[in-house]
């Protein structure tokens, strides 16, 4: 059965990005997730149509209302269980969830739906948050203007762990050892791009090599760059494999610097 997405938007046309292009689209037309949005514009009650009003209290910008909030995220849920879903999950986008990681992304794609609530202004009234919001997400320590962007790039993560949404090839890459490391260097043709050449194992068509030389590559990086992964990944220190890997790598990264070094005193690749 498809993964249901049910959305409750004041901007529904944003979710066009992912439902129409890419990856996320063309999982889209091969049914392998459903998104429906709801604009609680639709649920307001006055003249105006109104969905916010004057924070209680006083201060700057706007509120979201709960009432039109309310009758969208149940006429969500009403939807989901119609189409047999035994439990609803009613997700919050803010900054005062726990932030998105690769481990709440495989948490999520266990789901067989949720209901993604975007606020827009300053926020929601609280009381609708106490009523309906299971879990609160953020995408981030920073402000966007609406919950929309986070809800995107939730869905996104969570299409991509999909049984079929990636080619075969790009389904290699995920597997859990790879997820936790940065990328190896890519390069393709030109083999020399502005006196720059592709490193030599790469064009040596040795597979073993190649494959030896991008984990080396994944690890190095990821000590250099984001240390504080290698650490979440093995709290325990690295195995034996990965330390000489790693190991090898640093004395090729002192190799490198020196030989620039050189370079540098004996005037090579120095303009003037
Ligand atoms: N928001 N991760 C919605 C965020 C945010 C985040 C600010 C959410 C504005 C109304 N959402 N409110 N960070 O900054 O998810």
């Amino acid at each position: 059965m498809a993964l249901e997405f049910d959305v409750i938007t004041l901007l529904p046309e944003m979710f066009c990005a992912i439902t129409k292009f890419g990856i996320t689209g063309k999982a889209n037309r091969n049914k392998l997730y459903h998104l429906h949005t709801w604009n609680p514009r639709n649920y307001a009650t006055n003249h105006y149509r109104t969905v916010d009003d004057a924070p209680y209290g006083g201060g700057p910008g706007m509120v979201m209302m709960a009432q039109p909030l309310d009758q969208a995220i149940t006429d969500a849920k009403t939807r989901q269980t119609d189409t047999g879903i035994k439990q609803t999950h009613v997700i919050y986008l803010s900054p005062q969830g726990q932030c998105l990681d690769h481990e709440k992304i495989l948490q999520l794609s266990q789901l067989d739906s949720m209901i993604l609530l975007c606020g827009r202004y300053e926020g929601i009234d609280e009381r609708l948050i106490e009523e309906q919001v299971d879990e609160e997400i953020s995408l981030g320590d920073y402000v966007i203007s609406g919950g929309e962007l986070a809800a995107m790039v939730l869905i996104d993560a969570v299409i991509r762990q999909l049984p079929g949404a990636l080619g075969d090839m790009q389904s290699a890459n995920q597997d859990s050892h790879v997820a936790h490391l940065l990328e190896y260097p890519h390069y393709t043709r030109p083999d020399n791009y502005k006196g720059k050449t592709v490193p030599e194992v790469l064009l040596s068509g040795n597979h073993a090599r190649i494959e030896r030389w991008r984990q080396q590559q994944s690890i190095g990086r990821t000590w250099l760059k984001r240390p504080d992964l290698l650490t979440k990944k093995y709290p325990a220190g690295l195995p034996d494999k990965e330390k000489e890997l790693l190991e090898e790598f640093k004395q090729l990264q002192h190799l490198a610097i020196n030989q620039q070094e050189t370079d540098t005193t004996k005037g090579i690749g120095v303009t003037k």
